[in-house]
């Protein structure tokens, strides 16, 4: 007899599913258990981020925008032709810099580098109505992005790279150095990185904008284990974990958690996964690192950069350091 339905043959996982599935495989066998952050982004996930820059006790989008603005001529000064933004999100940022620093400069080619291509066509269409830009899309990781503009250095002028945001906070410290050395190493003597940081603050207030009374952060946080729901046939009962931020006092983090309300069986088939979780345990899903200013200084002089000047948001206490390759 024939059965009544013909299951369909599962249609082979792409590239980037299979490397989903076995970071997911080897981060979620670790002790703690740690999913990567850079997860977080897919389209819901996007979404969720960009409430969470709108949220009052979120502070960060706001307090950057502010010295963007506020030091647009200094930032963007005349020689600068060419503008790499890591991690572009939906471009506001970067239109902010521009309007602000006026339009008078001749043509500006700008390189947005990010994974998301939803946030790279919200930006391009951005930035496209400014006078006389040439946007240039880099779908893909920094490291990549970075080597990609590298291969097309300019004729003429400065390149400014931005890394904004505090997404460096995201990095822990061996990867941060890193990273900022590969950024150097992309760059000439006298081409320039402006870095956007968050600053070490009072504790309630951290806690405050990595726990937000609406939830919107929890949601953020729940959405990685509905991602893996969804592109690996994950079974995560989305109700059996709770969403936790802590400051770690000793590595100066913010770091976010997922907790399980009670003993639970996890599958994950598209990552040939199964394992339980105890009461209490918890997924170690986000570190946002958080600096004093001069600790920011001297890791761009480590790297290979001077630091012309550094801005502080008096507020809500953010930093914006404009370094020129050494
Ligand atoms: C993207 N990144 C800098 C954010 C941060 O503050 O670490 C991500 C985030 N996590 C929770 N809220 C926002």
């Amino acid at each position: 007899m024939r059965p009544a339905m013909v299951p369909t043959p599962a249609a082979p996982a792409s590239r980037a599913t299979q490397g989903f599935a076995e970071e997911i495989r080897h981060f979620l066998t670790q002790r703690p258990r740690q999913l990567p952050s850079r997860y977080f982004y897919d389209d819901l996930g996007s979404a969720l981020f960009e409430a969470i820059c709108r949220l009052p006790w979120y502070p960060l989008t706001r307090a950057e925008l502010r010295l963007l603005v506020a030091h647009a001529r200094e930032i963007l000064d005349p020689g600068v032709k060419t503008i790499i933004e890591l991690g572009s999100g939906s471009g506001a940022k970067l239109k902010a810099l521009i309007e602000g620093a006026g339009n008078h400069r001749g043509g500006l080619d700008l390189h947005l580098v990010d994974v998301s291509g939803s946030a790279l066509s919200q930006a391009g269409r951005a930035l496209a109505r400014l006078h006389d830009v040439r946007v240039v899309p880099h779908r893909t990781t920094y490291e990549i992005g970075l080597a990609q503009v590298g291969l097309a250095r300019p004729a003429a002028g400065r390149r400014l790279a931005l890394f904004l945001g505090s997404n460096l906070g995201n990095f822990d410290p061996p990867g941060r150095d890193a990273f900022l050395g590969s950024v150097r190493s992309s760059l000439s003597p006298g081409d320039a990185l402006l870095l956007g940081v968050d600053l070490v603050k009072p504790v309630p207030d951290l806690l405050l904008a990595y726990d937000d009374p609406i939830g919107v952060t929890a949601s953020f946080n729940l959405n990685l284990l509905a991602r893996i729901n969804h592109e690996l046939a994950g079974n995560f009962d989305l109700r059996g974990f709770a969403h936790r931020a802590v400051w770690n006092e000793e590595h100066s983090r913010i770091e976010m958690h997922l907790r399980s309300h009670r003993r639970q069986g996890v599958t994950v088939r598209g990552a040939d996964l199964a394992f339980v979780m105890e009461p209490g345990e918890t997924i170690w899903t986000e570190s946002s690192y958080k600096y004093p200013p001069p600790d920011i200084v001297a890791m761009l002089e480590r790297c290979g950069f001077g630091v012309r000047a550094q801005w502080i948001d008096p507020i809500d206490r953010f930093a914006l350091t404009l370094a020129e390759a050494a």
